[in-house]
Formats: C-alpha cells, sequence, structure tokens
C-alpha cells in the first residue's frame, strides 16, 4: 500500500491512524500549495484532486478519510479504533460523522472562502466572503457544542482513543495551522488537546508535510 499525503488536516488524521494502528505505510508527498493534486496526472488517483489516496496492494486508490480509516481497521482490528461490536462501532461512527458534518465540513468552507480564497479560487468552486464568515462562525458554535458534549470525558466516547477523537484533533490542530484558535467556551476541549498532543502519533503535526 502506499499513502498519498499532503499538507492538511485529513492525510495527518490517516497518518495519525496508520501510527496508532502500528502499521508502517510508505507515504509519497503531493505538494497541495502548488496544485499538483489538481493536476490531470492526480485526477488518475482521485478524480476529486484531494488527498489522502490509499493505493490499495491490487492497484484500487481509495480516498475519503472514514472510507480509508475503515478500511486499514478491517484490516487490522487491533488496537480498535472504530469500535469492536455492532453498537460501539456505530457510536465511534455517529461521532465522527457528526464532527466531520457540523464542525470540519463548516470550518473547512469558511476557510476557503475566507483566508484560503487565494489559495482556493482558482481550482475549486469557494464560497462568498458573506458566507464564508457565517460558516466560520457555525463552526464556532459547533465547536462549543462539543465542548459541551466531551465535558470532563478524556475522549469523545466509549472511554478510549477512537477515530472521533482523531477528527476532532486533527481539524483543531489545522486551525491552529491557519490562524484560528479554539473559540471561548471550550476549555474541555483545550484540554483534550493538551493530552492528545502527548500522543507519539500526534507528532505529525510537527512535520512540514
Ligand atoms: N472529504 C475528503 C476531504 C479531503 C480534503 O479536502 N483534502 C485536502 C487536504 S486536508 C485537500 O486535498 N486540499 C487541497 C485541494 O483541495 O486542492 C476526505 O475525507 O478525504
Amino acid at each position: 500500500m502506499k499513502l498519498y499525503s499532503s499538507l492538511g488536516p485529513n492525510p495527518r488524521l490517516v497518518r495519525m491512524f496508520i501510527l496508532e494502528k502500528g502499521l508502517d505505510i510508505e507515504r509519497i508527498h503531493i505538494d497541495i500549495l502548488t496544485g499538483e493534486n489538481r493536476q490531470p496526472e492526480f485526477a488518475d488517483k482521485n478524480i476529486l484532486g484531494t488527498t489522502p489516496v490509499l493505493e490499495l496492494d491490487n492497484g484500487f486508490m481509495l480516498s475519503e478519510i472514514v472510507a480509508i480509516c475503515e478500511y486499514l481497521e478491517e484490516l487490522h482490528p487491533d488496537p480498535a479504533l472504530i469500535g469492536t461490536t455492532p453498537e460501539t462501532r456505530a457510536e465511534v461512527r455517529m461521532w465522527a460523522r457528526r464532527i466531520d458534518l457540523e464542525i470540519a465540513v463548516p470550518m473547512t468552507l469558511g476557510f476557503r472562502g475566507g483566508a484560503g480564497r487565494p489559495m482556493f479560487e482558482p481550482r475549486m468552486d469557494v464560497v462568498s466572503t458573506e458566507a464564508a464568515t457565517e460558516l466560520s462562525a457555525i463552526s464556532d458554535r459547533h465547536w462549543v457544542w462539543l465542548d459541551g458534549q466531551l465535558g470532563d470525558k478524556k475522549y469523545i466516547c466509549q472511554d478510549k482513543l477512537t477515530l472521533a477523537d482523531l477528527v476532532a484533533y486533527c481539524f483543531i490542530k489545522f486551525g491552529g495551522t491557519i490562524g484560528w484558535t479554539l473559540p471561548e467556551g471550550t476549555d474541555n476541549l483545550a484540554r483534550f488537546v493538551q493530552h492528545m498532543d502527548e500522543r507519539e502519533s500526534a507528532k505529525v503535526w510537527e512535520d512540514s508535510e
């Protein structure tokens, strides 16, 4: 297998997932700053032009972080990061999807239509600056909501690290790379970030990639 990876929260999330699983997968850097992922050659790997992409041993190009993580979890069930029973898997999927749809998507769209506009406008549809401001505000409100859901727990669900924690953590860390900080009223998430920072897998955030 090979992982086509780049800057950004999504590839880093998969890299953390791989490290948490104790796997070693060859990584190929794609330079999204120069738009390498938007060149015709990359379209053969992912028609949507985004990273990460996992090239499977049979040559299939798998994109979308959840699909990649689910695939790796099926191949390597231990340690379980997406649950071990129908109920625990469903709970992790519920939280990962909530965080993705309610927080990561508006945050990303807000960034692309706001501060990130010069980079993204030439290569994809971006929302208006007004919509970007609103989406960023919605995402911030949802971070506060997630903070309340986390409360004084160490992890988002099941008292252990799961994919849901990795999604939340990677988008908070991504915020740090674009000048965003956790909104007021998210002390629980700040504590969560502190202990997640101590994980060996969090070192992926120290790389320039
Ligand atoms: N829904 C996709 C999102 C992937 C995504 O947006 N990746 C970013 C990097 S974090 C990217 O490729 N950005 C560069 C671009 O879109 O040109 C997933 O789950 O993998």
